[in-house]
């Protein structure tokens, strides 16, 4: 796919180890990365953080999976209603465009009455900083065999973090299903 044909969201729902992993390994997604944004301090850092949030990044298919669907997920992945008091981990969605801004505005007026309760930032984009390559594909990481095979191809970091493949991977080694063709032709159906 054409890194054109695909749109961007990022969200914050605590730690970002979880996520990367999780929305990485849903059909549609082709990238993640894990960062920091919704604050103001310049060049953050894990170990220096000031104001920001961990947050986690997806380059996605629209037509595979709809931002909405992405939201509704995000939703389901956290307790709307409860802020955590620490701002690294905070619950935050950010519209980055006019066209995501309708959905979320959409999606949370659907919400009934507990529309008014929910304390998740909901906020315009603000400058998003890559976290530090080692929570890059975490999960991926920590499989030895998975990181020997980026290796003997020569993936550095940067293409670790950015590679289509590095994301289902990581969300394979975190557990999560990855979509599996329903049907493998018979073998004397294969080409030779
Ligand atoms: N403090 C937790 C979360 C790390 S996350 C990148 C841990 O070390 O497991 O904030």
């Amino acid at each position: 796919m054409d890194s054109a044909e695909t749109a961007t969201a990022t969200f914050g729902i605590g730690c970002f180890w979880g996520p990367d992993a999780r929305f990485g390994a849903i059909d549609g997604v082709v990238r993640t990365r894990v960062g920091y944004a919704g604050g103001t301090k310049i060049d953050p850092t894990y170990h220096s953080l000031g104001d920001h949030t961990e947050v986690f990044q997806l380059e996605f298919d629209p037509d595979a999976i709809p931002y909405r669907d992405l939201l509704s997920q995000v939703f389901h992945s956290h307790d709307p209603q409860h802020q955590t008091r620490k701002t690294q981990y905070q619950n935050i969605v950010f519209a980055a465009t006019e066209d995501q801004q309708a959905v979320l505005d959409e999606f949370l007026s659907t919400r009934g009455p507990t529309a008014e309760g929910v304390g998740t930032r909901v906020e315009q984009p603000s400058r998003f900083y890559p976290a530090e390559d080692y929570h890059q594909k975490y999960k991926l990481r920590s499989v030895s065999s998975f990181m020997d095979a980026f290796d003997a191809v020569g993936y550095g970091d940067e293409e670790l973090r950015e590679s289509p493949i590095a994301a289902k991977l990581n969300g394979y080694a975190a557990g999560h299903d990855v979509a599996v063709a329903e049907e493998l032709p018979s073998p004397d159906r294969r080409p030779a």
